[in-house]
């Protein structure tokens, strides 16, 4: 029996990763820069023994279906083979969420599957060769494996795409992103499918791309200034190009719902009245505020006045991976 346990937090975006030049690998088309976060995380304990007849995966205690645990296989066969060892698993992850909000992250989620089978694994991997295998479960996972601010560089091969810590004097402690979660009656497409539909089809895609090299600069740029309406205003905007794409995909799509509109607008609206904030969206309905900590109780009462508290989720910058100790079940 090997056994492993990991936690991993979950990272948003700045300027976001859309699209894979390498479906298989998970090598994306450009680089993409986030924040690791202390709101969201996912703990996965894994056992591999040769006892087992097959994978099994557990996801908050209940026991998934063929094409979950299947997604699970898949990235276990990569660990499997860096480690010559060929012995079936019993995965647990369980997500830590303050709510049920369609906020289960697969960037945590493969990055704590990564740094557990690491550690039952025996890999002993650098945190460098930890980012690559965590990518190739999911690409947003390979940031999660560093806290603050992180840049997952695009590469071009499997040795050569990975995250590595934006250096920043820690400035991301002086942040806060406030989550607002959106309800969802929307049909879903899922992020992988997404992108694809976008590279593949969307008029806007190339241009996307150039605008996203320059936002990354900008935004390296603003945190080592600790420029924080420079950081606000290029996050905002690389989310808007990113949206714009699946607007000219084909079928077209978008991930906005009239609420999120309305989250959006009412950023836009207390930045006018003189607050420090700015937002950000990823493959869903959900709002993310970012603005500076020392003013986070102030944006955080007037989204209060839009929204219930129960739809508003206070963050700040979180911790790269961890390995935990394991409770080996009798
Ligand atoms: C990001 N997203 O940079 C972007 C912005 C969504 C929008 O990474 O196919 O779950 O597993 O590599 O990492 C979500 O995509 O996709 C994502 P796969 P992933 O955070």
């Amino acid at each position: 029996m090997h056994n492993g346990k990991a936690r991993a937090f979950t990272n948003i975006a700045l300027i976001k990763y859309w699209g894979k030049k390498d479906q298989q690998l998970i090598l994306p088309m450009n680089n993409s820069l986030s924040l690791t976060l202390d709101a969201f995380y996912t703990e996965t304990s894994v056992s591999f023994s040769k006892d087992y007849s097959h994978d099994t995966f557990y996801l908050d205690d209940q026991l998934q279906n063929e094409k979950a645990t299947q997604k699970i296989s898949h990235f276990l066969d990569l660990a499997r083979k860096q480690a010559g060892v060929f012995e079936h698993a019993i995965v647990r992850s369980q997500n830590f969420v303050p709510t049920a909000a369609g906020l289960a992250s697969s960037a945590s989620g493969l990055a704590a599957l990564a740094g557990a089978c690491n550690v039952a694994l025996g890999l002993n991997l650098t945190t460098k060769n930890l980012s690559r295998l965590a990518r190739r479960g999911s690409g947003s996972a390979c940031r999660s494996v560093y806290g603050g601010f992180v840049e997952w560089e695009k590469g071009n091969s499997d040795q050569t795409s990975y995250a590595s810590p934006v250096a920043s004097h820690h400035w991301e402690d002086d942040l806060a992103m406030i989550f607002i979660l959106i309800n969802d009656k929307t049909k879903d497409v899922s992020s992988r499918n997404g992108m694809q539909r976008t590279v593949d089809t969307s008029l806007y895609y190339n241009d996307w791309l150039k605008a996203a090299n320059i936002d990354i600069e900008k935004a390296r740029t603003a945190i080592a200034n600790q420029d924080f309406q420079a950081l606000g205003e290029v996050t905002e905007a690389n989310c808007l190009k990113m949206h714009a794409t699946t607007l000219a995909a084909n079928p077209p799509f978008t991930y906005w719902t009239p609420d999120s509109l309305k989250a959006m607008n009412k950023v836009q609206a207390m930045r006018q009245a003189g607050q420090n904030c700015y937002f950000t969206m990823d493959a869903g309905p959900n709002v993310k505020v970012l603005c500076p900590k020392k003013d986070s109780e102030t944006v955080y009462r007037e989204l209060q006045k839009d929204f219930p508290s129960h739809q508003l989720i206070m963050a700040h910058a979180g911790k790269g991976i961890e390995t935990l100790e394991m409770e080996v079940a009798k």
